[in-house]
């Protein structure tokens, strides 16, 4: 039997899981009736300075090709590498989306300067059959665009890179208006200092999780998931992904940690990982953000994997390695 204080936390759990925006059953298929509750998220990503974005777009493609997810759009929110746009495009066209509404955010002071591959897969149009290059719509009005768009309460935000953009939507005052009338949840991976310190971050990171006004879940697990080795080598050439993985360092051959995956697993199937619901994410006296037990804010959430590494690594190495469901054939090349 289990001792009170587990029960309790168990209950807690299970219920916070019972009221997430998502219709899948514990197997991680979606219900018959999961068409209306499916989460429908936003993708806010730092893509072109770490491959683990393009393996999230992959995984968050396959999840709403099997019907666990529905993808709003895609903001792209580094300001020093324009390029990021078109691997964006590049990707939602491989996967049949390429209408899909993408954002960029315009200003150069969050981002890394670093270019892995954007550049190379973004202005390669001829092999990848994308549209979009190095421009889109600004982030905010972007954001308050697709989000006008939805049902009250039902958007999860997913971001996987530098999340400053919540900032500069928090500080329009339609974009506030939208966030607290239109967003269920915002998801990040995050910890530590790369998202929500370095590159940038330091001077938004008070203020995003200071005024942040809706539920909020951390994920900082991946380090030790490796994947983009296995299955990923496999896939077409013409496959952007495969490509954002070749062109880092050694990724298609010896695989990349795969934080981003792990966050976007986490909207499509709660049922994988444990929520902590009691503690805080607060900046440490040195800076890099931690998660305090002690003091409750009770919109901040924990998640972590319930699986082994290599268990989860299996399960993003299928979802990012599966066939784009509806992929439109490219002209052939000369
Ligand atoms: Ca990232």
């Amino acid at each position: 039997m289990k001792h009170p204080r587990q029960m309790l936390l168990c209950s807690l759990v299970a219920a916070l899981i019972l009221t997430l925006p998502t219709g899948c059953s514990h197997t991680g298929k979606p219900s018959p009736s999961a068409a209306a509750t499916i989460p429908s998220v936003i993708f806010d990503t730092d893509i072109g300075s770490d491959c683990d974005d393009a393996g999230a777009m992959a995984t968050l493609h396959a999840l709403a090709d099997a019907g666990e997810l529905r993808i709003l759009g895609v903001i792209y929110s580094s300001g020093r590498i324009k390029h990021g746009v078109g691997v964006c495009d590049a990707i939602n066209t491989y996967y049949g989306r390429g209408d899909l509404p993408v954002g960029s955010y315009k200003g150069n002071d969050v981002g890394d300067t670093t270019d892995s591959y954007s550049s190379a897969i973004a202005t390669n149009t001829l092999r990848f059959g994308h549209d979009l290059v190095d421009d889109a719509p600004e982030l905010v009005s972007m954001y308050r665009k697709v989000l006008a768009s939805q049902p009250d309460h039902s958007v999860t935000i997913l971001t996987v890179g530098h999340p400053h953009g919540l900032v500069h939507l928090m500080r329009d005052a339609r974009g506030m208006k939208m966030v607290r009338k239109k967003v269920a949840r915002w998801v990040a991976m995050g910890m530590g200092g790369w998202n929500f310190e370095q590159c940038g971050m330091s001077t938004y990171c008070e203020k995003l999780l200071g005024q942040w006004p809706m539920p909020f879940y951390i994920s900082p697990a991946g380090a030790d998931i490796i994947t983009g080795h296995r299955l990923l080598p496999q896939t077409p050439e013409a496959n952007p992904v495969r490509e954002a993985y070749r062109l880092w360092g050694t990724a298609l051959a010896e695989g990349r940690s795969s934080w981003d995956q792990v966050a976007t697993l986490f909207v499509a199937r709660p049922e994988l990982f444990r929520v902590e619901d009691r503690g805080r994410v607060e900046r440490s006296a040195q800076g890099p953000i931690v998660w305090n037990a002690n003091v409750n804010d009770p919109h901040h959430h924990l998640v972590t994997p319930k699986l082994s590494n290599s268990e989860m690594a299996s399960i993003i190495e299928e979802l990012m390695a599966r066939p784009p469901k509806n992929r439109v054939a490219l002209p052939a090349r000369r």
